[in-house]
């Protein structure tokens, strides 16, 4: 059996909110919300992919840093990980999602996650609570 590809996605948090992202695609995800990120490509570590996917999607510069939560099996080809994200420079902006949106603690359960993501809640919840 071969090893399952990565997709990587940031818990990028600043001042007690958190960042999230709206899907456009597949048709089934559309609409709904993310912490964003990508695939792993070949030769990419988790940090640099995750970095690359946050400047093409949302313009910014970000320090990667620790693993968040548990991982989540998408199918028998993707494993999803989430890793604490800090911002470095610039200012987020919808590049490839429909809407992106800060959001507060008492507002994570209410969204509409995207379902693998939703596994991370309880992890979410305390990270912002750090904040
Ligand atoms: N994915 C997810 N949650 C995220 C990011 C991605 O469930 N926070 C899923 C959606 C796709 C796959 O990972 O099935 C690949 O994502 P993308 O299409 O954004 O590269």
């Amino acid at each position: 059996m071969t090893e399952r590809r990565e997709v990587a996605a940031a818990a990028l948090t600043q001042n007690g909110r958190l960042l999230i992202a709206q899907r456009t695609y597949p048709p089934e995800l559309a609409g709904l919300w993310e912490l964003p990120g990508g695939k792993v490509d070949e030769g990419e570590t988790p940090e640099t992919a995750l970095s690359r996917e946050l400047e093409e999607e949302l313009g910014i510069l970000c320090s990667v840093g620790s693993r968040l939560g548990s991982e989540v099996l998408l199918d028998h080809r993707y494993v999803l990980r989430a890793y604490r994200v800090v911002l470095l420079d610039g200012c987020p902006a919808a590049h490839e999602h429909s809407a992106i949106r800060w959001i507060e603690l008492d507002e994570l359960d209410a969204i509409d996650w995207v379902a693998h993501d939703r596994e991370w809640l309880p992890d979410l919840a305390e990270l912002l609570r750090e904040e």
